[in-house]
């Protein structure tokens, strides 16, 4: 199996992965791959939103370091800000 065994704990629809990385660039993260994976990224949040009685809460976790990490972290916070 690929990848580790921690992802048996999620949901296989809702995990994104990308075959490339920021190479530690907050703005390729941000901005490339939050362009690129915005709608999907919407629509994964908006489906478990969907899923919940009352939601009261989102827990993010996000790296402050690397592109993705950062870049793509603070972008999916905006998601959310948008969103919810
Ligand atoms: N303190 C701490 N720093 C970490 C940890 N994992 C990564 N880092 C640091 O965070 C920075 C970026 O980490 P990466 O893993 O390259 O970031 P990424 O999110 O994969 O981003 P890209 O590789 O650019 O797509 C580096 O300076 C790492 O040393 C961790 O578990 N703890
Ligand atoms: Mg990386």
């Amino acid at each position: 199996m690929d990848g580790s065994p921690l992802r048996e704990l999620f949901t296989p629809d809702q995990i994104l992965t990308a075959a490339s990385v920021s190479g530690n660039n907050w703005a390729v993260g941000h901005h490339r791959y939050g362009a690129q994976y915005g709608d999907h990224l919407r629509n994964m949040i908006r489906k478990q939103a969907e899923a919940c009685d009352a939601l009261q809460s989102v827990f993010l976790m996000y790296s402050l370091g690397g592109g993705t990490g950062s870049g793509l972290g603070t972008r999916i916070a905006s998601l959310l800000a948008d969103e919810l």
